[in-house]
């Protein structure tokens, strides 16, 4: 009897985290606190730019530092970069790791891009640790670019 008593306490901690767990935020991960006034936005290229490929795109952070993804300092983060992406991945939870969501986990602060002729949008958002968006979300300005032959 005196194993069953711990056991049926952990069943209800079991069964009772979740429930409380959906009222308050469903799906929902921890975020990391952003400081006021924390800007991500591109160096270059300039919003309305046409660029030949490839190009460099050099992100600029004010008010946070970058660090490499693991790294869980107050107030860092590390970029992406987000390439015609019309609607924003969910701030709760990690920035999708694809072709058009990229992820710069080491913490660069720079890149080289080859992307087709034609208009392009660029847009850069922080992560966290664990590529999570900052509450509030760390999110430049939408730019768009002509990249000709
Ligand atoms: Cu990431």
């Amino acid at each position: 009897m005196r194993t069953i008593a711990p056991f049926r306490s952990l069943l209800l901690l079991a069964f009772g985290l979740p429930a409380f767990a959906q009222e308050t935020a469903p799906a929902a991960l921890p975020r990391t606190a952003a400081p006021d006034g924390a800007i991500v936005y591109f160096l270059s290229p300039a919003n309305g730019a046409t660029v030949t490929s490839p190009f460099t795109i050099r992100f600029g952070l004010r008010g946070m530092g970058v660090a490499p993804a693991g790294v869980t300092n107050a107030n860092t983060g590390h970029h992406h970069l987000l390439i015609d992406v019309d609607t924003l991945p969910p701030d709760n939870l990690p920035i999708p790791n694809d072709a058009t969501h990229r992820h710069f986990g080491l913490g660069q602060t720079e890149t080289e891009l080859t992307l087709p002729p034609g208009q392009h949008t660029l847009q850069l958002v922080l992560g966290d640790a664990l590529h999570i968006p900052h509450q509030p979300p760390v999110r430049s300005e939408k730019i768009t670019i002509t990249v000709t032959q």
